[in-house]
């Protein structure tokens, strides 16, 4: 395993240790070490939530844990954050939401970070997002993508709403939709008919990318 791997295993490592100082430690290492900040934050602070969502599915640590993991995450995205390397000066606005009834914005925080990493404006509309503040929000930003986070199999439905609100709007052509979070699938990304789904942050400004070139 290269320094690199092992830098990122201990950062994961820490989030799952729920260790904020030892967390921005390591990610103070990561920039003195010219490592990338974009793939410490996707293979590091990301994997080590994931690894924590597994471990609360499997009953082996309990919501506060996860909370307490999360914060020990932002301690490394401070570090990283700043040092996260810019795309062009704007390729555009991207309007990102969790959807109504739904609270869980880690996920979706850390897409931000990606997507203003690769260089696009994020208009962050917070979590338990209506679809009038969506399309509100997307008309005027002149945005080019709208993206939306679900957490639960009971909010994920709300999806196919705010794509029939920007429908509605007249938006539909000029914005080009995004869903993900845990539940979403590709499946149900075309059934909602949104244009592109991604299971992780770095895949959605992939798809941010590939959406805005055509
Ligand atoms: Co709750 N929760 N929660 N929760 N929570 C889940 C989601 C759950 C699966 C746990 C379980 O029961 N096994 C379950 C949902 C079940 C279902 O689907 N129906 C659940 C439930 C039921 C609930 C409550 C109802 C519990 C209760 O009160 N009885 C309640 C609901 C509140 C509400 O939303 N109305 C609730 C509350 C909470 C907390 C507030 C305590 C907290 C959220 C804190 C916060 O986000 N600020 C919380 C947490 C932490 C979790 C778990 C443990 C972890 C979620 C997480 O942050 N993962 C979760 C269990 C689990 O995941 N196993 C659970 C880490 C994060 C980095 O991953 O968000 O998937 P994720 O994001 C990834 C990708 O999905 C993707 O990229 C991200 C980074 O790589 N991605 C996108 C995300 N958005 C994207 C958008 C894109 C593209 C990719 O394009 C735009």
């Amino acid at each position: 395993m290269s320094d690199r791997e092992k830098l990122f295993l201990l950062l994961a490592d820490a989030v799952v240790a729920m260790k904020p100082g030892r967390v921005a430690e390591l990610a103070r290492q990561v920039i003195a070490e010219g490592i990338s900040a974009e793939e410490a934050i996707t293979r590091g602070l990301a994997a080590g939530m994931r690894r924590m969502g597994e471990k609360y599915a499997a009953k082996e640590c309990f919501v506060p844990e996860v909370l307490v993991a999360s914060r020990a995450m932002y301690a490394g995205f401070e570090v990283l954050r700043q040092h996260v390397t810019g795309g062009p000066p704007s390729r555009g606005r991207v309007i990102l939401g969790v959807v109504e009834g739904d609270l869980h914005d880690i996920g979706k925080n850390i897409v931000k970070v990606m997507a203003q990493a690769a260089g696009f404006e994020v208009v962050d509309l917070g979590r338990n997002v209506k679809p009038a503040q969506f399309v509100q929000a997307a008309e005027e930003a002149g945005a080019c993508v709208v993206g939306m986070s679900a957490l639960m199999t009971t909010t994920m439905v709300r999806m196919g709403g705010v794509v029939a609100a920007l429908d509605k709007a007249g938006l539909r052509r000029q914005v080009k939709i995004v869903v993900g979070g845990a539940p979403v699938s590709a499946e149900f990304s075309r059934r909602v008919g949104a244009d592109g789904y991604a299971a992780d942050a770095h895949g959605a400004v992939l798809e941010f990318e590939r959406l805005t070139r055509q």
